[in-house]
Formats: C-alpha cells, sequence, structure tokens
C-alpha cells in the first residue's frame, strides 16, 4: 500500500485509537481488541510535563504496544526538543513518529533525521499554528496531523477554527504528498463531516472509541462507513 493511495482517495479512513484512552489495567487484552475491531494503526502520547501540562504514556507502554502490535505503531512526540530520543523510539519498532515544529528550533533537520532511521515523519501542528508556517516542512513529511484541541489532554472540545486549516492542507496535497490526520474530540459526526473534507485518518478516543460500553468492533464498523 503506497502513501498515494490514501491520498488519491481509494484508500478507506485510517482508525488510529489512542493509548492512552486505553485501560491501563489491561493493555494486552486491549490492544487485542481493537486490532480485532479493525484498527489500523495505534496512537501513542508521550509528553513530557513542558510542552504540554501533562504526562502520557511511558517507555514501558511503547515496548509493550510495540512488541504485541500487529499493525503499525505511530507516536505523538509533545516534548520539547524532539530530536533528542529518535533513535530510542525507532529502535523499538514504532513506525511512524510525529513533532511538533513548535517544539524544535530545526524541525527541518529533525524530519530528515526521522525518515533516515526508516520510520515515516509527520508533523502536529496546534491550532495556533497556521498551515503556512509549516509549509516549508511539507517535503519531507508523510504526515499531517492537525490538533483540534490544544495537545495534552484526552476529552476537550473540538476548535472549529482548524476547519479552515484543514481545507488549506487539502489544498496543499495537489503539491506536497502526505495524508492529513485529525487528532482531538474526534466525535463520529467530526469524523463524517472532515472524511468529506478530505482528511485521510482520525485518532480515536473518548469522542469516539472509549468508554462507550460497546464493543470496539462493533464502534470501528460504524466509523468506517461514515
Ligand atoms: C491530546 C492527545 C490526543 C488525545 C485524543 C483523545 O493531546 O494528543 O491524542 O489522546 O485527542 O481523544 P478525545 O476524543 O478524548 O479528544
Ligand atoms: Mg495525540
Amino acid at each position: 500500500m503506497s502513501d498515494s493511495d490514501y491520498t488519491s482517495g481509494k484508500m478507506e479512513k485510517l482508525l488510529c485509537p489512542s493509548m492512552m484512552c486505553a485501560d491501563f489495567g489491561n493493555l494486552s487484552m486491549e490492544i487485542k481488541s481493537l486490532e480485532d475491531a479493525g484498527a489500523d494503526i495505534f496512537h501513542i502520547d508521550i509528553m513530557d510535563g513542558r510542552f504540554v501540562p501533562n504526562f502520557g504514556m511511558g517507555l514501558q507502554d511503547v515496548e509493550l504496544i510495540c512488541r504485541k502490535s500487529r499493525i503499525p505503531v505511530d507516536i505523538h512526540f509533545m516534548i520539547e526538543d524532539p530530536g533528542r530520543y529518535i533513535e530510542k523510539f525507532a529502535g523499538m519498532g514504532v513506525s511512524i513518529l510525529y513533532i511538533h515544529p513548535e517544539a524544535d528550533a530545526h524541525p527541518m533537520r529533525t524530519l530528515q533525521r526521522i525518515l533516515d532511521t526508516g520510520m515515516k515523519a509527520g508533523i502536529a501542528c496546534n491550532p495556533g499554528t497556521a498551515a503556512a508556517m509549516v509549509e516549508p516542512l511539507l517535503p519531507l513529511c508523510d504526515y499531517v496531523m492537525v490538533m483540534s484541541v490544544n495537545p495534552g489532554f484526552a476529552g476537550q472540545k473540538y476548535i472549529d477554527s482548524v476547519d479552515k486549516k484543514i481545507m488549506e492542507f487539502v489544498n496543499l496535497q495537489k503539491r506536497y504528498h502526505y495524508n492529513i490526520m485529525l487528532d482531538g474530540a474526534c466525535s463520529p459526526e467530526k469524523i463524517a463531516s472532515c472524511s468529506k473534507m478530505g482528511v485521510n485518518g482520525f485518532v480515536l478516543g473518548t469522542s469516539a472509541l472509549f468508554g462507550k460500553g460497546r464493543s470496539y468492533k462493533e464502534i470501528i464498523n460504524e466509523l468506517r462507513i461514515l
């Protein structure tokens, strides 16, 4: 499956459970149920308590998920100076690494270093970061993740002003090859409307998948056809 399959609209949407919303007491079971339900990519949030005022999952969680997973694992770095930890995560078997350009003095160099390890490279853009600000980075990006909440916490409200930025990234896809992902308050309604706008994949947290009292399979099957 090539990247252009996503951007040419041939592929279904990518559905990516946010593992910080999973049941930590039962992580192995959660991995299996989500895979059996048809999840495409595991999304893991890594935080440093500085770039964002919270702490996310730990190295042991990443190791476990990478070891057990049969689907790709992405890491969403919400940390200052993300270039410090590229090799560490590449060595654990991570497939996709997202950095925040706002947290890096030299994001172009960092993205190239991620690609040099063999991982796919992505940028995650804060709601306050304009598409024009990151356009010079797009030739190095396999994925562009639009943050529709200020990063750091699950269960927040969708920031409507990011819709305009999504359209700008959709237009820029004519010139560059990347998948557009959406992270933050991705409800079934937003997944339906943003898929139509051209978003290729969604991070699933409390708004769509976890804590619903229904099976992951049932929910993912419904989200798939929205
Ligand atoms: C938030 C983090 C996200 C959340 C996800 C939760 O900073 O990067 O990946 O885990 O947004 O989803 P929801 O539906 O609870 O907002
Ligand atoms: Mg995230």
